[in-house]
């Protein structure tokens, strides 16, 4: 089977990766190359409706839960404050809903590069982004977001959220270590930054080379275990970063107190043991 045969319509929808394929069974409702990459929109039976960016899984409505609440909510819940917040990417709105569930947010700037990835989540996958969209606290532009972080303010964010996709095209400049510092310095003392560190062992090198870079840049930096079914080997990682102390490993009681209950896997509980669910292989690379 050739690589392009997973675009006919009714049949498997692929990620390929170095001999092995993560995919689900549905057909291509949308195939195009924006300006930046290619998209492609999918409906699938067991999953919904799906994106990929060139050729590989961003998101489906039955997964996301599972990626964008272990990316968000741990760093929503425990920076100091959450007045303001930067997503970078993010441009399937899911990050944007889970951010904005929180009340005391102000102003949410959400920076994704591909203006037809917002015109496509929201027509194809409006659960995603949901109220986000017409939410008055959300700031959407889409702009090259390394740009974006470059021109900002020091100091400025309570929290950052890096919501791209894989180190590769346009999201590569979204993983080295510039990047990174720039980050640390537009985030506030006692703020948050969070972002997708790829899977622990569909990636492992990659990874860890990741988890390292943060380490790098941020005084206080720890790797999260959790699982995003459609994702290559289903096993996935997000890094947060703080530099004032490892003040993302515990949620503020209040803060989530005032959310509702009805989270699909984040839960304070949650988080404390998929913050410990590190490989052992992971932990000792990460000692190298
Ligand atoms: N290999 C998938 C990595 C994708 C990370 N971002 C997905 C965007 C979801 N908002």
């Amino acid at each position: 089977m050739k690589e392009s045969d997973h675009l006919k319509a009714d049949s498997w929808i692929d990620e390929y990766q170095s001999g092995q394929r993560f995919g689900l069974q549905g057909k291509v409702l949308i195939n195009k190359e924006s300006k930046i990459q290619k998209i492609t929109v999918v409906k699938t039976e067991k999953y919904g409706n799906g994106l990929l960016i060139d050729n590989c899984w961003m998101t489906t409505e039955y997964d996301e839960k599972y990626y964008h609440e272990c990316l968000v909510q741990p760093a929503m819940c425990s920076a100091k404050s959450i007045d303001k917040v930067l997503i970078i990417g993010g441009g399937d709105g899911g990050s944007a809903r889970e951010c904005l569930r929180h009340i005391n947010v102000k102003h949410l700037d959400l920076v994704e590069i591909d203006s037809e990835v917002v015109k496509l989540s929201q027509k194809y996958l409006p659960c995603l982004g949901g109220k986000a969209w017409i939410d008055p606290r959300l700031n959407l532009k889409c702009e090259d977001g390394i740009e974006w972080i470059k021109q900002a303010k020091s100091n400025s964010y309570d929290v950052i959220i890096i919501d791209g996709s894989d180190p590769k095209g346009p999201a590569e400049g979204l993983f080295n270590k510039s990047f990174y510092t720039d980050c640390k310095r537009i985030l506030k003392h006692d703020g948050v930054f969070a972002a997708q560190t790829e899977s622990p062992a569909a990636f492992r090198q990659l990874h860890i080379d990741i988890v390292k870079t943060i380490r790098s840049v941020f005084k206080y930096a720890d790797p999260l275990y959790g699982c995003v079914p459609i994702y290559p080997s289903g096993y996935w990682s997000w890094t947060f970063g703080a530099k004032d102390k490892r003040r993302y490993l515990r949620p503020i009681n209040r803060r989530v107190n005032n959310l509702p209950k009805d989270f699909e896997i984040w839960s304070p509980k949650w988080q404390n043991g998929a913050f410990n669910a590190i490989p052992n292989c992971i932990e000792q690379a990460l000692k190298e």
